[in-house]
């Protein structure tokens, strides 16, 4: 530390904040500068703890950021301008907002009394990220940095995890204060209860002892809460089936006889059918999110509900739990466990098991090769997995592939799968993978993204050739935005207004990859897949994109169609599965 950033010492605002990164561990920070911000990063130019890598738009700083938190359980951090750089946060901060990542974003704004005026770049950040934020602040003074800062850090990664904006005034980057790191923090309201109330434990061991179709619904706030482990060992002593929404894929392992996989518009039969044959759902971390329940009223019709969830605001939202639980899962579920266990585990779920696996075993997740010999994407993303195995690190964009990702990659380990869940931001991939490869530098790490998604952020790829962040990128080019013509098909009569790209023709993704300092790769026949995956995994010096030319009407299914009840699952077009009238 140097002597002028002791406790005490006169800092600006900017050498501040630098410091109160240091203190809490930043080690990287995603970050474009400007006007507003540019006090901090002159300071921050001499930090020999802080990182900071340039990106080559906003949006990209807060998708690395996101990236950087989901593989290391650390809030992830992002830096920009006020006005345009700080709007361009918008969409990360959003998206971490929806799924729960921790995100600290720092921005600039114009000097206080310029505040209001309509001062060149000024924007109301805070007021436009109100709803999107766990919470944010505006610093006005220099001496409120390092608390400021102190605080985001602490609500971003306790509880709900979240983004928190720090919005802090150019002229306190540029005045000076006593620097002093806050001793505690103090924010009078905010006390997320982690520990389970015994009573609800109790009541909720006597519902699952009664239950005869209960089902484990494991949502992403499995993961934040590191509860793997845990959720594992009621498994093991129950016997309950699981199913691991789009958020918690890898939670618990898929080679689980006890697994069925995703459940909602594009679950597996099992999942689907677990949920709505159930009489007892024991929700773990999960929002009963419309993706999963179709349409609310006929959800899951003959379950009663146990819901725990670190958020209180999360309880009975969508669906009124009989046994709420408030409190972090890897508590809930090791207090389950134990007083199951200490009960003798008095569970007769047999039949139910063996009805739902004999499902599992009937309704595997397939899908047909093309007739005419060009590329299946879903084969393509399968062999990917094969061949990178389940320690490798998974980021989707959104559209088929992120679905078809979901259901063909490995899921073994928690946290080795990154999406966009909630907001389902197209333009995720590239950079949420950047922040990824960053935050685990010696991880393979697989971006699987669409030709439409690709072109929203692949700029990052530039960022990834300079500052030596080898990921690997799968552009699954199906010449289209193919879920929205998926949906065109289904329900527009095939009139595919404005969904073909014309990526056959325009842009070459090999040549923008080469351009863009990568290694850019191609696959157009069955006879090349192997081959070229081989290839990008033999190459850790370089990002590699890889075009896998595919048939573009391949299908996402099952499908339950948006609105309609998950009791309408189809397997393929016009297609139901036969459960009905099946004994159980
Ligand atoms: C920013 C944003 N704009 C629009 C959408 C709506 N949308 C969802 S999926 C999709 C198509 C994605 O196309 P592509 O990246 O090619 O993936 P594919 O579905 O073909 O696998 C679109 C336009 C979105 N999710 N996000």
């Amino acid at each position: 530390m140097a002597e002028n950033e002791a406790e005490g010492a006169q800092l600006t605002g900017a050498q501040s904040l630098v410091r109160s990164l240091e203190r809490v561990g930043a080690e990287t920070v995603f970050g474009i500068p400007g006007g507003a911000i540019l006090p901090a990063y002159d300071p921050l130019y001499d930090s020999k703890f802080v990182r900071h890598i340039l990106v080559r738009h906003e949006q990209g700083a807060g998708h690395a950021a996101e990236g950087y938190a989901m593989v290391t359980g650390k809030a992830g951090v992002c830096m920009a301008t006020s006005g345009p750089g700080a709007t361009n946060l918008v969409t990360p901060i959003a998206d971490a907002h929806m799924d729960s990542v921790p995100m600290v974003a720092i921005t600039g704004q114009v000097a206080g009394p310029a505040i209001g005026t309509d001062a060149f770049q000024e924007a109301d950040i805070t007021g436009i990220t109100m709803p999107i934020t766990k919470h944010n602040f505006l610093v006005r003074k220099p001496a409120d940095i390092p608390g400021a800062i102190a605080s985001a850090f602490h609500l971003a990664t306790t509880g709900r995890p979240g983004p928190v904006l720090v919005d802090i005034t150019k002229d306190a980057l540029q005045s000076k204060s006593g620097f002093t790191w806050p001793t505690e923090i103090n924010l009078p309201g905010y006390r997320p209860v982690t520990k389970p109330h015994g009573k609800q434990v109790k009541e909720a061991v006597k519902l699952i002892t009664e239950a005869r179709r209960p089902v484990l619904y494991v949502g992403g706030g499995a993961y934040k809460a590191g509860a793997s482990k845990e959720l594992a060992a009621l498994v093991e002593l129950t016997g309950i089936p699981v199913v691991t929404t789009l958020m918690a894929r890898g939670v618990f392992p898929d080679s689980h006889r006890l697994n069925m996989g995703m459940p909602g518009m594009h679950g597996t039969v099992a999942a689907v059918g677990a949920l709505q044959r159930s009489d007892l759902l024991i929700s773990l971390g999960a929002r009963f999110d419309d993706r999963v329940t179709g349409e609310l009223s006929s959800f899951a019709p003959g379950a009663k509900i146990i819901h725990a969830d670190i958020d209180p605001a999360e309880i009975s939202k969508n669906r009124v739990a009989d046994v709420p639980i408030v409190g972090d899962c890897k508590e809930v579920i090791a207090e389950l466990t134990a007083l199951l266990a200490a009960n003798g585990n008095p569970l007769r779920i047999d039949d139910w098991v063996s009805w739902l696996v004999g499902v599992k075993d009937r309704y595997p997740t397939g899908y047909d090769e093309p007739e005419d010999g060009s590329l299946s994407p879903q084969a393509v993303i399968k062999r990917i997995g094969q061949i990178a195995g389940p320690d490798a690190y998974y980021v989707a964009g959104v559209g088929q592939h992120q679905m078809w990702a979901a259901h063909y990659l490995p899921f073994e380990k928690p946290g080795h799968w990154l999406n966009s869940g909630g907001l389902g931001t197209m333009g995720y991939c590239v950079p949420a993978a950047m922040g990824a490869k960053a935050g685990r530098p010696d991880a393979v790490v697989w971006g699987i993204d669409g030709d439409g998604c690709f072109q929203m952020t692949n700029q990052e790829l530039v960022t990834c050739a300079v500052e030596g962040i080898p990921v690997k990128i799968a552009v699954i080019n199906n010449q289209s935005l193919g879920m929205v013509r998926q949906w065109q098909t289904l329900f527009y009569n095939s009139r595919y207004s404005n969904t073909d790209l014309k990526t056959n023709r325009v842009p070459d993704f090999q040549k923008l990859a080469e351009a863009m300092g990568c290694v850019g790769l191609r696959a157009e026949q069955p006879g090349d897949v192997d081959a070229v995956i081989d290839k990008a995994m033999s190459i850790n010096d370089a990002p590699v994109v890889v075009e896998f030319v595919v048939h573009k009407d391949a299908m996402v299914w099952p499908m339950v169609a948006a609105g309609t009840s998950n009791d309408e699952i189809k397997v393929a077009r016009d297609m139901a599965p036969n459960w009905e009238g099946e004994e159980l």
